[in-house]
């Protein structure tokens, strides 16, 4: 076999290895022939013993024979290649007309939709809301949680609101009584009469059961202005008990006691509608807030002459509100955040 037929022989042996070969097996096919101990390589050291005047012939198609194979294995790269892309496309494949995944929106909470609801009603009979932190801070002082509300340190009804102190004299408000005297302190009765709410949180260390939880919510309210009699406040406290829950839950004032309010009232309502028929020892009453005349030392605490002024205060609790108007028998459901409870109350239906 002559040199040339020898080259033209592994050309046509590497065409048919190089067939269906695998990416990894490519370098080692060009190892095989054309590295420095490849076939081709080693066919070409044979050029030495060739006949001078073939040489340039032998020698050009060694060079062909080299730049076919070279070729090829390009060729055969650039395939794998691209057979590789278009695999990977096919599988990253997105189906455009697919319904897409619906983002779950946020909802307010329905304790939130019962505060704003007490809020529009009160805003819509003229009254300042009060929830900013500086009149309304959840982190007190003794001074303002207590005593400005007539509740000096040693005050047996100090019990009624078991307390979480930071310091002797810092605490987590157990009412939101407190705001009164922050806003008070300040009102300009030169402007006209002062008539405001504060929502917001207050905490005590009460044990949680059905009705009690040691977080909750409390609307305050207070009304200071020159003539303000006890039926301003009963005609108040009616008008918001008819707005939630309109005229078939039953209302009841009883007598009560707050130190800083004189009288003092708690109003219950019944847990379900009363008809006609409803005997009245079958009612079933919930306590939801307490209120009275603002007693006149709180009065001159907050630099407001009692002889010429006189005041109303309530603190409504909206998370029991919550429990009758939707006939949650546990408060502790509202602060479990379980979906399932709360979607029951979602506004938007998704
Ligand atoms: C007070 O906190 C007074 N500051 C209310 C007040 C304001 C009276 C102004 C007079 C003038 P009381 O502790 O009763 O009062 O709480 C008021 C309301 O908060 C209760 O009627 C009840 O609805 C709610 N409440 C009290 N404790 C809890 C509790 N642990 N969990 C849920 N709601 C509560």
């Amino acid at each position: 076999m002559t040199l040339i037929e020898e080259l033209q022989a592994l050309a046509k042996q590497a065409r048919a290895d190089l067939k269906e070969k695998r990416a990894e097996n490519l370098d080692q096919i060009r190892v095989a022939y054309l590295g420095k101990k490849g076939k081709v390589t080693a066919a070409l050291k044979a050029m030495k013993d060739v006949d001078p005047a073939d040489r340039k012939t032998v020698g050009q198609v060694g060079n062909q024979v080299r730049q076919e194979i070279q070729g090829l294995i390009e060729e055969q790269k650039q395939a794998q290649a691209e057979k590789a892309l278009a695999k990977q496309l096919a599988a990253e494949t997105v189906d455009v007309t697919l319904p897409g995944a619906k983002p779950r929106l946020g909802n307010r909470h329905v304790l939130q939709q019962i505060m704003d609801e007490i809020e529009g009603h009160f805003l819509g009979l003229g009254y300042q809301v009060i929830d900013d932190p500086i009149d309304s801070p959840e982190i007190e002082t003794d001074e303002y949680n207590f005593e400005r509300e007539n509740l000096p340190k040693d005050h047996p009804a100090r019990d009624m609101q078991d307390t979480f102190y930071v310091t002797p004299e810092i605490l987590l408000r157990t009412q939101t009584s407190p705001v009164q005297s922050r806003v008070l302190e300040k009102h300009d009765f030169s402007k006209g009469p002062l008539k405001m709410i504060a929502p917001g949180k207050v905490y005590r260390r009460d044990t949680d059961d059905a009705t009690h939880s040691h977080q909750f919510h409390q609307v305050e309210g207070l009304v200071v202005g020159k003539n303000i009699t006890m039926a301003d406040l009963k005609g108040t406290l009616l008008s918001i008990m008819q707005e939630l829950f309109g005229e078939k839950h039953q209302i009841r004032l009883r007598p009560s006691y707050f130190p800083f309010t004189e009288p003092s009232v708690e109003v219950d309502v019944s847990w379900d509608e009363v008809t006609a028929d409803t005997k009245p020892e079958d009612i079933r009453w919930i306590e939801v807030l307490g209120a009275g005349m603002t007693h006149p030392n709180v009065l001159k605490m907050d630099g407001v002459d009692p002889e010429e002024y006189a005041a109303f205060a309530f603190g409504l609790g909206p998370d029991r509100f919550a429990m009758l108007k939707y006939g949650v028998e546990d408060i502790r459901q509202f602060y479990l955040n379980d979906m399932r409870f709360l979607d029951q109350f979602n506004e938007r239906g998704n």
